[in-house]
C-alpha cells in the first residue's frame, strides 16, 4: 500500500509480538496503515535512521499525524483514546486495572525477558542453544501460568468477558511466541480465548504468517 500523509506508518516485523499487538489494535479500530519492515535478525532495528525514530532500537513504532509513538502498550492506549470504539479497556476502574495488570504481566514481565536481544546476550555469554531456548520457555511458562490464574474465575469468551480488551491483544501474540519456543500449552482457558480471538478478522489478519514480510 502506498503511504498517504494521513495514513499511519507502522514500523514492525512479522514475528514481533509487540508489533502484532499494535496490528490487532489498528484492525479493531479499522485504521488502514502502511508497513515499514525492519528485519530484526539482520539488525535493521539498529540502523541510524530507525534509531532517530526509536532510540531503543525496538519495534514497533507508529508514525501518525506528525507524531512518532513507541512502546506497544502506549501505542494501543493512544489508539484507544484517539478512536474510542470499540474500547480496548473496560469502563469499570477495577476491571480496567485488572486488564492492565494482565497486559503488563506479558508486556513488562514476560516478553522483555525473552526478546531477541536478551536471548542474543545469553548466547554471547556462551549459553548453548538448548539453554537459551529453555530460558525462553521457562520465562513464557511462568508468565502464562500467572495470566491463566488471573482470569481463572472469569467468564469468556475473551480474557475479561464478552469485550475484547488490551489483555487479549497481549495474550494472543504471546501464545504465538510460546509455540515458537515449544512451551507446553497446559492452559485450556487461554487456548479457548485464543480460539475466540482468532475467529475475529482483526486478530486473524494481524497474524505473523499473514504479513507481507513473513518468511
Ligand atoms: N516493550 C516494547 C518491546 C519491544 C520489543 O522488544 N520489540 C522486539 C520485537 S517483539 C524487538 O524489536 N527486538 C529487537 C531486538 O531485541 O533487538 C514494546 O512493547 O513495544
Amino acid at each position: 500500500m502506498t503511504a498517504t500523509p494521513d495514513m499511519p506508518v507502522l514500523h514492525g516485523y512479522f514475528r514481533s509480538t509487540a508489533a502484532y499487538r499494535v496490528r490487532i489494535a489498528l484492525n479493531l479500530k479499522r485504521v488502514a496503515w502502511c508497513d515499514a519492515f525492519h528485519h530484526l535478525r539482520h539488525g535493521e532495528q539498529r540502523a541510524p535512521a530507525y534509531l532517530r525514530l526509536n532510540p531503543q532500537g525496538l519495534v514497533p513504532a507508529l508514525e501518525w499525524e506528525g507524531a512518532v509513538l513507541t512502546q506497544s502498550l502506549a501505542i494501543c492506549e493512544y489508539l484507544d483514546e484517539r478512536i474510542p470504539a470499540p474500547p480496548l479497556l473496560p469502563a469499570n476502574p477495577v476491571v480496567r486495572a485488572h486488564v492492565r495488570a494482565f497486559a503488563q504481566v506479558i508486556a513488562c514481565d514476560t516478553h522483555p525477558v525473552q526478546n531477541l536481544r536478551v536471548l542474543q546476550r545469553l548466547r554471547a555469554a556462551r549459553l548453548d542453544e538448548a539453554a537459551v531456548n529453555g530460558w525462553a520457555r521457562d520465562t513464557i511458562t511462568d508468565g502464562l501460568s500467572a495470566c491463566n490464574a488471573l482470569i481463572a474465575d472469569r467468564d469468556g469468551p475473551y480474557c475479561f468477558g464478552t469485550q475484547v480488551t488490551l489483555a487479549d491483544l497481549c495474550l494472543i501474540p504471546q501464545l504465538f511466541n510460546a509455540r515458537r519456543f515449544g512451551v507446553e500449552l497446559a492452559w485450556p482457558r487461554l487456548l479457548a480465548v485464543e480460539a475466540a480471538c482468532l475467529a475475529l478478522p482483526a486478530f486473524a489478519d494481524a497474524a505473523p504468517e499473514r504479513q507481507p514480510d513473513a518468511e
